[in-house]
């Protein structure tokens, strides 16, 4: 019987299966051979007599952190303060999401922390993620999030103590996830969710997962602006990679204040990754 992984904790992985029932099972050698690491997301066929994971489905699209894979959207959930707010990891997770073909989508968090000032400075990243098609949600919004659930397979990301498990929780507070102190989860790297698992919300499943504190992604430089939604525009030549001036379009939208500085030094970072990638392989 075909199902999904919903949870792996250590040998047992817990399968939703397609008559709606879960059934804790195993993997089989066979797939072990094969080198396919089944992990949560993944669509599996299932002995329901030996409880043994038979078969792996191909996967339309894999993460590795979260560690997921088949999933519809990716909610990035960033907090305006503690930890603080950071545009670089949105881009991040937005090239990630993009590159696998899966709906980002932003929820903010924190902004009772936070003063006016603070408020509007962020208003200024929210309105440009608008301008380029994403949806941004404050996690106050639990109606409008709840919506994005349903039908959908959805993976939480963002850093460790962002409130990932809160937002969870005050959408659906039978949930009763467990969730950290601030003080706690910082500094000392203290993690409060541990496992990724996917949950049942509003007829879709959501995977809380557990939260970061550095993120590598692995894409090759000339590749960037293809998820770079915003550069992905014509230059003077096909194969600019938009860091010299030399009649370069994206570098004059620059200049002219239409993409704004913080995203394009953003984009730089990740060049720069990129090439120190290129000298360790
Ligand atoms: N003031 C305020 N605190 C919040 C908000 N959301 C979450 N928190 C607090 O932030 C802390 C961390 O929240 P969690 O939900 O555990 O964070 P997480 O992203 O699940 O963290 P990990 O599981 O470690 O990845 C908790 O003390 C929450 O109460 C918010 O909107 N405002
Ligand atoms: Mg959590
Ligand atoms: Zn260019």
């Amino acid at each position: 019987m075909k199902g999904r992984i919903i949870c792996i904790n250590a040998a047992i992985h817990k399968v939703l299966l397609e008559n709606n029932t879960i059934m804790d099972t195993k993997t089989r050698g066979k797939i072990r051979n094969e080198k396919i690491v089944p992990v949560v997301g993944d669509i599996v066929v299932v002995n329901t007599d030996t409880k043994t994971i038979e078969k792996v489905e191909t996967r339309k699209n894999y993460l590795e952190r979260p560690l997921i894979a088949n999933i519809d959207k990716l909610l990035i959930v960033m907090s305006t303060s503690i930890p603080s707010f950071s545009s670089y990891l949105i881009d991040k997770f937005l090239i990630i999401a993009y590159s696998n073909n899966i709906e980002p989508i932003i929820v903010i968090t924190k902004t009772d922390m936070i003063s006016m000032k603070e408020k509007s400075d962020i208003k200024k990243y929210i309105n440009y993620y608008r301008h380029l098609g994403i949806k941004v949600y404050i996690n106050t919004s639990v109606s409008k999030i709840k919506k994005e659930f349903s039908a959908s397979v959805v993976a939480l990301c963002g850093q460790t103590g962002a409130g990932k498990s809160s937002l969870l929780n005050r959408i659906d507070a039978s949930l009763s996830l467990k969730t950290g102190e601030v003080s706690e989860s910082l500094g000392r790297g203290k993690h409060t969710t541990r496992l990724v698992e996917l949950l049942e919300v509003n007829n879709g499943l959501i995977a809380d997962t557990p939260g970061f504190s550095s993120l590598d992604i692995n894409i090759d430089k000339k590749d960037i602006k293809k998820y770079y939604k915003d550069f992905n525009k014509p230059c003077k030549y096909r194969t600019c990679l938009h860091i010299k001036e030399d009649g370069c379009a994206i570098i004059d939208l620059k200049n002219k204040g239409k993409i704004p500085e913080w995203r394009y030094n953003n984009y730089i970072k990740f060049i720069e990754e990129a090439n120190k990638n290129k000298q360790v392989f």
